[in-house]
């Protein structure tokens, strides 16, 4: 085992993937000569065909951030009452339902997935329920048949947080695609991003008219205005980042998919240590590369090894801990007590986020695996 030395620069769990400077000057440029700012400008227009076609969805609605996205979809399908939704996520999920006067309705994930498990939403549909919102989380997408069939049975809304699955397909569908709609979250931390943004993907042209007026304070003209909406519009020097910043994904993927190789080959063996992956029918969006530490088989625990990789410079991330059940704003719903959740309780305490961004060198993966095994080494 060679010596284990401190990165001189920390190392973050992302970075932003940032175009040619140049080329977002032009499209600045073109912004001036317009003189157009925000209201479904050119670029805007641009940027939502584009989106569309690179999610090979039907139907995109743009917003100027992901979680005013999922509230607008909230709201425009009608979810009230109760929407089962899942524990193992980022606070945006539950607060979208929270914020639309509707009560979360927590329910435990599948063990392998970690998104929601169907069978274990059905259990928990009442009179009141309207809807469920799951989440495609780290990018694996939940059981689509499964929760549709729940959906189906009970005459559910079904809307997924595909926050972390920009391309993701399934056996070549758009993972946006599925469900009553989808949200997309443009967020600078994501593999493509508006610095902030988001959007909503639907099947029908209607749903999706609906999403716009919302996101446009209701307005149907300027003589009416038929709805309670909110301001949920991108704008142009959002979408112009867009544009450029989705012309450099491929080669981003390029380079995240060479990442991700190097890892599983590197960490492979470590006994206690398994990567979360998605199944063979699954292109990745290659959001994240998540690893699960089971703290008796490794010899210490996920906290344990996110403390000393941070030591070394190494900034990891324990996303989605602690589970949304256990904020104060949650923990006091009967849905939220541990012992129904037992499975993503579990989970929650072994996940871990190592770094993965396109500009992250290989020898830098190398020396961040060299450190995992000698944590273990010295547990
Ligand atoms: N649903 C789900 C499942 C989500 O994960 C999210 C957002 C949403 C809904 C809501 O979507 P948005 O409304 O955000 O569109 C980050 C993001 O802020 C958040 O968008 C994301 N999920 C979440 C998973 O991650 P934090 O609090 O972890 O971000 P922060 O500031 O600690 O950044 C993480 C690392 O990224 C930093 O250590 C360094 C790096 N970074 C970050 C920024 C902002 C940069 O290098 N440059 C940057 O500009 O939430």
């Amino acid at each position: 085992m060679t010596a284990i030395k401190k990165f001189d620069e920390p190392i973050y769990v992302t970075r932003p993937l940032l175009p040619p400077l140049e080329a977002l000057h032009r499209r600045l440029a073109e912004i001036w000569q317009a003189r157009w700012l925000t209201n479904a400008g050119d670029q805007h227009e641009q940027l939502g065909r584009a989106v569309r076609d690179y999610l090979r969805v039907p139907e995109v609605s743009l917003f100027n951030n992901g979680t005013i996205a999922l509230l607008a979809a909230v709201r425009a399908l009608d979810m009230h009452g109760e929407v089962i939704t899942t524990p193992f996520t980022f606070p945006a999920t539950p607060h979208a339902i929270s914020w639309s006067g509707a009560t979360p309705v927590f329910c435990d994930v599948d063990p392998q997935t970690l998104t929601l498990d169907p069978a274990k939403v059905e259990r928990l549909v009442t009179a009141r329920t309207s809807g469920i919102l799951a989440v495609h989380v780290y990018g694996i997408p939940c059981d689509v048949a499964g929760l549709q069939a729940v959906a189906d049975r009970h005459g559910l809304k079904l809307v997924y947080d595909a926050a972390h699955a920009f391309g993701t397909t399934i056996d070549g569908a758009g993972i946006g695609t599925f469900g009553d709609a989808s949200m997309f979250s443009f967020h600078a931390t994501k593999l493509f991003h508006s610095a902030e943004g988001g959007a909503l993907t639907c099947g029908r042209a209607a749903t999706r008219e609906a999403f716009d007026h919302l996101k446009n304070f209701g307005i149907l003209n300027q003589e009416e205005v038929g709805e309670v909406g909110i301001n949920g519009k991108m704008n142009e020097l959002q979408a112009a980042l867009g544009i450029e910043v989705l012309a450099c994904v491929p080669e981003e993927l390029r380079c995240r998919r060479a990442i991700v190789a190097r890892y599983r080959e590197r960490l492979a063996g470590i006994a206690g240590l398994t990567v979360i992956a998605e199944p063979a029918n699954v292109e990745s969006s290659c959001q994240y590369f998540v690893v699960r530490i089971d703290a008796g088989a490794f010899g210490c625990s996920r906290d344990a090894v996110f403390e000393q990789l941070k030591a070394y410079n190494v900034l990891a991330r324990k996303y989605f801990h602690p589970l949304c059940t256990q904020y104060a704003c949650y923990r006091d719903l009967p849905s939220a007590a541990p012992g129904l959740l037992p499975v993503a309780t579990a989970a929650v305490a072994q996940v871990l986020c190592l770094p993965l961004y396109g500009t992250l060198p290989l020898p830098a993966v190398d020396a961040i695996c060299d450190m995992i095994r000698h944590i273990q080494e010295q547990a």
